[in-house]
């Protein structure tokens, strides 16, 4: 297969190519696809503004890449594979022509709904078919989706719709997960009482419950698709036209939306996903993700299709009906990839072995992770368990920035190390710097990751406020894209990300920051001021640590607590609900007023007795009170 390397050697001497020469590299990489008018040159760029510009002038359409140009060779091979949320109901499959018809029907109804190049679409659906199918078709069109993940807030929603300026959503009825089914209808018109400029909602029939259409804004899916024809033309792209808007949680303010572009997302995506899984002509992929986040973007949709591959999608949940519910699904599509994230891989080893053993999982040949670091306990078992030993396990380390994977080993290829991203696939040339800025050179060291060339999937812009881009990624230090993460490199080379160093938390592999969980409990009526940190939590990675100051001391604890967690249910969704919420009548600040957050993190995590230098505090006092008052873990 082309573009893909087969050998460690190979490995090296591709990366060694693509730093000494990245212009031919990823030209060459690029030609493999079908581009209306090709490139006038390949790449340029300054990480001062930044103006990261790949394939400049070419064109093309992503979706003729993923669809169209398989017709002719794998037209009847499974493209989408469909695992419903209940086991009794049967899987659905969709080859590559029944794909094309699907997302040709959808993207010529979201035309009749008025929808046009360089509009933004929000999607928010639960994980059927038709969410894969509405991304591509709006790609189809050159719309631009912005997909929101289903587990988000009505208020959540409306801020993201807000932000990038939506007229259509695209949604469901309602959404079933597990044993619970949602009302995602119903989210959604609540959301909307803050977003005038929404002018349609196509809504698809999934659990059938009912719901409010309004008159001359909300429309059924299914009569819209009646009448489209199953032609559509690819809406001609240029390679940085905007292919998608993902919000993605920051150290301060509200979420951005991360943009990424069609050329070089789509080179990059293909690339590495051939390479990090070494994919062969006929697997079964299955990677666990939601697509509300950028791994089921890249690596359920675009990198799968590109590459021609069969890529399974799952509606429910890995506990329901009962814990082996993804061996099952393992065992009955055969699946060869298996991607998944460590906090699931340890809330299923908690549940115990008998889930796994007694399912034939002869099938798995490769086994992946994403999200956050694995730990060796979660890595062992994962090698033991469900890869019988005799699976190479990729740990793979990117980010909603990044578009695709940075760093891991090449399955089968790069030697393993439990709990190590290992190396930098060829085009990324990743640097450690210290707190100044100043490069870390050589083995055995630990700095700030940076990366200091650009890979053709990184991000252009934030939405509407590319000084805020510039800000976030680009200026921490001098002509270096931060990606916030701290970083170990062994010995021989070897990267080991050790987690954010910013105000940025990983909750069961989803990421948070602090600042928007404090400003959702802050809208509580009797808080006055709260800090939120992480904390080591055994299932999921990190857990919410929320300290809080109330108006009057003497409520009901109990009751407040509740009402706070409902408060942060309400403003962002459960995911960012506080594990710990401790009273407190003070925070340990600075003379100059900033939250000395080491300190509450070091308390959180039960470590009391290293706290450090606690003497530039305004009143150390408070650190006495909160230690004593501290919640076990
Ligand atoms: C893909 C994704 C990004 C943050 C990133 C890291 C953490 C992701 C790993 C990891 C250790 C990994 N995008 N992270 N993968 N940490 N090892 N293999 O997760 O934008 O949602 O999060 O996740 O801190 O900066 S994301």
């Amino acid at each position: 297969m082309s573009n893909k390397i087969n050998s460690f050697e190979e490995y090296l001497s591709e990366y060694k190519k693509s730093v000494e020469d990245p212009e031919s590299f990823w030209a060459s990489k690029a030609e493999d696809f079908e581009w209306m008018k090709p490139w006038d040159k390949v790449l340029e760029w300054n990480f001062k503004e930044p103006k990261i510009e790949w394939f400049i002038n070419g064109k093309l359409n992503i979706t003729q890449n993923c669809l169209d140009r398989h017709l002719h060779s794998r037209g009847d091979q499974v493209a989408i594979l469909w695992e419903p949320n209940d086991p009794k109901d049967n899987a659905i499959s969709f080859t590559y022509s029944e794909l094309y018809e699907q997302v040709c029907k959808t993207a010529n109804m979201l035309k009749n709904n008025g929808a046009k190049k360089g509009d933004r679409i929000c999607i928010y659906m639960p994980m059927i078919p038709e969410l894969a199918i509405a991304v591509l078709a709006c790609a189809r069109i050159g719309a631009i989706h912005s997909v929101v993940f289903a587990g988000f807030s009505a208020k959540a929603l409306a801020d993201r719709i807000q932000d990038c300026d939506c007229n259509i959503v695209l949604t469901s009825d309602g959404a079933y997960r597990g044993a619970k089914s949602i009302a995602l209808k119903k989210i959604v018109d609540d959301s909307l009482v803050t977003c005038p400029m929404i002018d349609t909602v196509i809504v698809l029939k999934r659990t059938g419950e009912p719901v409010t259409m309004e008159e001359g804004r909300d429309v059924w899916w299914h009569d819209e698709m009646k009448e489209c024809s199953s032609d559509c033309t690819p809406t001609e792209m240029d390679a940085e036209d905007e292919l998608f808007i993902l919000y993605t949680s920051g150290s301060t303010g509200k979420p951005k939306g991360v943009v990424h572009t069609t050329g070089g997302y789509m080179v990059y995506t293909e690339y590495s996903f051939k390479n990090v899984f070494q994919y062969n002509e006929g697997d079964i992929y299955w990677c666990t993700a939601d697509i509300g986040w950028i791994t089921g973007h890249s690596y359920i949709i675009y990198g799968p299709l590109l590459s021609g591959a069969t890529t399974l999608m799952f509606e429910g949940v890995p506990t329901w009906p009962d814990a082996g519910r993804f061996w099952d699904i393992v065992e009955k599509h055969n699946v060869n990839i298996f991607y998944t994230a460590p906090t699931a891989i340890r809330a299923l080893q908690a549940c115990g072995d008998e889930f796994v053993n007694g399912r034939d999982m002869n099938s798995l040949r490769v086994l992946g992770t994403v999200g956050e670091p694995i730990n060796e306990e979660a890595w062992t078992w994962y090698n033991e368990k469900v890869g019988n030993k005799n699976c190479p396990i990729v740990d793979t380390w990117w980010q909603t920035e990044t578009g695709g994977i940075l760093i891991s080993p090449l399955a089968g290829h790069t030697p393993l190390k439990p709990s190590y991203a290992t190396l930098p696939l060829p085009g990324v040339q990743p640097l450690l710097v210290d707190n100044e800025g100043k490069e870390i050179e050589g083995n055995g060291v630990e700095g700030n990751l940076c990366m200091k060339f650009p890979w053709p999937s990184i991000i252009r812009t934030t939405y509407g406020d590319h000084e805020r881009c510039r800000q976030t990624y680009f200026s921490t230090y001098e002509n270096l894209y931060f990606t916030g993460d701290g970083c170990k490199r062994d010995e021989n080379g070897l990267y080991r990300i050790t987690g954010r160093v910013d105000d940025v938390i990983n909750v069961s592999g989803h990421r948070l920051g602090t600042a928007e969980i404090e400003d959702a409990i802050d809208e509580y009526d009797n808080v006055v001021e709260t800090a939120v940190v992480g904390y080591p939590h055994a299932i999921k990675g990190q857990g919410v640590y929320a300290y809080v100051i109330c108006h009057s001391p003497d409520v009901d604890h109990d009751l407040m607590r509740q009402e706070i967690l409902s408060k942060v249910t309400e403003i962002i969704g459960p995911i960012a609900k506080p594990d710990k919420i401790q009273f407190v009548t003070g925070l340990p600040k600075t003379r100059s007023g900033k939250i000395m957050r080491r300190i509450l993190r070091k308390i959180a995590e039960g470590e009391t007795d290293k706290l450090g230098d606690i003497t530039t505090l305004l009143d150390p006092s408070v650190v006495e009170e909160i230690k004593s008052g501290a919640l076990s873990n």
